[in-house]
């Protein structure tokens, strides 16, 4: 049987967004209005094709005093008070609510009680903890702080250690899947007869979790192949005009590099199923500065350090602070990359074609000019590092979760974390290295033996960012 955990509580404690998180579902309502949701909704948790999980959403308590008082009149004497109980709580239109929310947990629901720990222990709250206690069902509690206010936390957990079998502080709004995975971990602590089928769950979990990380490896690497390969060309009509030419070029090749980017991360976002409610990125993210801008060549480009690794494997490098200085002020841009020796210079390739020309269908005696494939290892970087970027954002942001507000210093500060590779070692780097050396060697079908070796490091630096809090 699928274990099914009602979240019960309050009104606007939130219940809907614990659930919504849980069930990394994020079309689940959550309401700043009170007392919106009236049904008990359920939804299933859904992995390889099989239900392995459900949560029930309820509407929180109306009428906990009454509840209280008729439960304790049938506790002893009814067989099955809880039936008993909601029958009663039919006939009457103000216990509507608890009514509703009684069903789950007659039927069997694990409770999962949910408050607000940010204010302090009601009495009201004690009557509802004392109603799900004469229960004897399964429960845990749950404290979602909506603000950082811990001063309440010792009464709270004080209250919750009479009434149920295990506790958790959990924050719906800003969980990341570690602190998920304890929480799904924690729910078998509360009935023994359940330990063997969540086992299986947070198995499965954990199971599904990294085939997206693999799925996620595959995205990143398509596209990075697909970006250090990319070869754009431009007809030069006349010399005078060869400056804007390239200046037009370069934009389109920063356009296209862009536009497969997000084709990417629009697959990961998928992939962690955040499809309905549109999260858009930290206001500081480095994500919304231009590929080819200075800061983010700066922070998310390889160290001093590095970059001799990289010269010392033969790799050409650009050096970040240096000639990137220039790459923001747009008309500058391609005299800047032009200036710098070698390396930059390459990454537009041979500027004639004189022979290629007439293949192209150009007029007879006409130039070209083409951009890409890079030559500088540093565009692999810059890009793999966005996409980590990206992807940390995606699994961090909570499917319950719904708008910025007080929550963007946080997120500011998280955002100015530099490059994950900045700590990489030189035998990452060299697996890097390889792989771009074959890709440059034939971008079709480079190297099946580099290539894996690649993406076994991006697996890797995925499941380390999902583990990291
Ligand atoms: N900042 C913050 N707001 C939260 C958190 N949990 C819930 N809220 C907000 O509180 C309100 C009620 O949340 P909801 O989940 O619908 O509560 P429910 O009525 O118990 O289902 C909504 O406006 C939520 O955005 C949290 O962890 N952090
Ligand atoms: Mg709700």
């Amino acid at each position: 049987m699928t274990p099914e955990f009602a979240i019960l509580g309050h009104p606007n404690e939130g219940k809907s967004s614990v659930l919504s998180t849980l069930a990394e579902d994020d079309s689940v309502r959550v309401s700043s209005t009170p007392g919106e949701t009236t049904k008990c909704r359920t939804f299933p948790v859904i992995i390889d094709g099989r239900e392995v999980l459900r949560f029930t959403d309820t509407p929180g308590f109306q009428n906990p005093g009454r509840i209280l008082a008729e439960l304790k009149k049938r506790v002893n004497i009814e067989r099955d008070p809880l039936r008993s109980l909601r029958k009663f709580a039919t006939t009457v239109v103000e216990l509507h609510d608890d009514c509703e929310l009684l069903t789950p947990v007659e039927r069997g629901a694990g409770i999962i009680y949910v408050v607000d720990g940010s204010r302090p222990v009601r009495n009201v709250d004690r009557t509802e903890m004392e109603i799900l206690r004469l229960t004897g069902k399964p429960r845990m509690a749950i404290i979602n702080c909506k603000d950082d206010n811990d001063e309440y936390l010792d009464a709270w957990k004080n209250e919750f250690r009479k009434n149920f079998n295990s506790n958790r502080t959990f924050n719906a709004h800003r969980a990341t899947y570690a602190q998920r995975i304890l929480l799904l971990e924690a729910l078998k602590s509360i009935d023994q007869d359940w330990q063997h089928i969540l086992d299986k769950v947070v198995h499965a979990f954990k199971k599904d979790w990294s085939g997206r990380n693999e799925t996620t490896a595959d995205i990143i690497e398509e596209a990075i192949r697909s970006s250090v390969s990319l070869i754009l060309t431009e007809n030069i009509v006349s010399e005078r005009e060869a400056e804007n030419c390239r200046n037009k070029l370069f934009n389109k090749y920063n356009v296209s590099l862009t536009q497969r980017e997000q084709k990417a991360h629009k697959r990961i976002r998928g992939l962690f199923k955040h499809n309905i409610f549109n999260y858009q990125l930290p206001p500081h993210s480095l994500l919304h500065e231009n590929l080819f801008d200075e800061r983010t060549w700066q922070l998310l480009g390889l160290t001093k350090k590095q970059l001799v690794i990289a010269g010392g494997l033969g790799g050409a490098a650009l050096g970040a602070g240096l000639d990137v200085a220039a790459l923001g002020h747009g008309l500058g841009l391609f005299t800047a990359m032009g200036g710098v020796a070698g390396a930059v210079g390459a990454l537009f390739g041979g500027e004639n074609f004189s022979g290629k020309a007439k293949l192209m269908g150009m007029p007879l005696g006409g130039k070209q000019v083409q951009v890409g494939p890079a030559k500088s290892i540093e565009l692999l970087f810059i890009l793999l590092n966005r996409s980590l970027l990206y992807y940390q954002h995606t699994i961090n942001w909570a499917h319950g979760r719904r708008d910025y507000q007080k929550e963007n210093q946080l997120v500011a500060a998280k955002s100015n974390t530099p490059g994950f590779t900045r700590e990489w070692s030189g035998s990452r780097i060299k697996v890097c290295h390889d792989y771009f050396k074959a890709i440059q060697k034939d971008h079709d079908e480079p190297s099946l033996r580099e290539t894996e070796k690649f993406k076994t490091l991006l697996r890797t630096t995925l499941q380390e960012i999902s583990e990291s809090d």
